[in-house]
């Protein structure tokens, strides 16, 4: 399927003025050129059509016969890329003779298109083709990485922004990269800018706290797709392993522990053993634990070790004087 557009050029209008304008009299130089009469065609085709395929009749476009085409032995001259057309003279067409790739002639410059001539003997005739490209949506939008890795603080602040990674798609206008998502989840949203070349990237934006102990990983992805149809689109994957903050205190796993010991317990005597737990991780997890200072002292009669909770007699504990040695009240401490 191609588009023609056709038509004779009788001439060529040029204008010229100069710097003098306005201080001295306006100098316009007009120039009227009056070419020998020839047709300039111009074709419309999409990219990666197969060798073979029909362009254009360009027999019929320049209103020739085949007899014409073959007595002036009419061939492609002069041109850019002129590998990849073919004129077929014994059909007075213009065939594909090589794939065209838009993305390879012409990059990111719209509209693409290349110009040749074609040229007929006895008399001479040179006939300016010109061919645009048109692009077709055969690039997918393409991250460089397939992983994307973050560590984030459960501690980072609302609003807190990651930039993610920016895809690229070698098509133009609709078929280039048009915009990115994010996989719903519940603690960032997606924002996309655009760089003042046009070119989009993204990020993430922290909307709802982290929290390690919850989901100490998240495993999420970024699509880019473009405007094409069939729309194409490239995947990255996020892995956000999310780091831990100490917000968490140790908690005991009974209030209240209650031991009795025998007055004149040996030194050494174990009484009872505490235990807290901290969902926190390495070392904002670990746990030492102490007694907090007493007033009455009480705390002196036992000791209590830092890493274990076991708590033992310290010193002789006499009935009497602790009198109130059968219900004593420690206060115990982890942290
Ligand atoms: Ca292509
Ligand atoms: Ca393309
Ligand atoms: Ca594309
Ligand atoms: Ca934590």
């Amino acid at each position: 399927m191609a588009f023609k557009e056709h038509h004779r050029d009788r001439g060529v209008r040029w204008r010229l003025s100069g710097r003098l304008r306005g201080a001295l009299p306006l100098f316009i130089f007009q120039f009227i050129c009056l070419n020998q009469a020839e047709a300039q065609i111009r074709y419309s085709i999409p990219e990666e059509m197969k060798k073979g395929s029909v362009i254009g009749n360009v027999a019929q476009d320049l209103g020739l016969d085949l007899k014409r085409l073959r007595s002036g032995r009419a061939r492609i001259v002069t041109g850019e890329n002129i590998q990849y057309t073919e004129l077929k003279a014994d059909k007075g067409t213009l065939v594909v003779n090589e794939r065209i790739d838009r993305e390879e002639l012409c990059g990111d410059v719209t509209p693409c298109s290349f110009t040749f001539e074609i040229l007929l003997e006895k008399p001479m005739e040179l006939h300016p083709v010109t061919i645009e490209v048109l692009d077709v949506n055969d690039n997918a939008p393409t991250f460089q990485n397939s992983h994307l890795e973050f560590e984030i603080s459960e501690s980072a602040a609302l609003s807190s922004r990651f930039v993610l990674e920016s895809a690229d798609d070698a098509d133009v206008g609709e078929n280039g990269l048009q915009n990115y998502i994010l996989t719903p989840n519940d603690n960032f949203i997606l924002k996309t800018h655009v760089n003042p070349d046009g070119s989009k990237y993204a990020e993430m934006v922290l909307q709802k706290p982290l929290d390690r102990e919850a989901q100490p990983r998240l495993s999420l992805k970024l699509i880019a797709v473009d405007g094409g149809n069939p729309q194409r689109s490239g995947t990255v994957n996020i892995d956000v392993n999310i780091l831990d903050a100490n917000d968490n205190s140790p908690l005991f796993n009974q209030s209240v522990y209650k031991a009795t010991v025998i007055e004149n317990a040996p030194k050494g005597t174990p009484i009872v053993t505490v235990n807290a737990s901290d969902i926190d991780s390495g070392s904002n997890g670990q746990i030492t634990y102490s007694f907090s200072k007493s007033k009455a002292g009480i705390a002196d009669l036992f000791d209590i070790d830092e890493a274990t909770g076991n708590i033992y007699v310290a010193k002789e504990i006499d009935f009497e004087k602790d009198k109130k040695s059968s219900e004593l009240k420690l206060k115990i401490k982890a942290d």
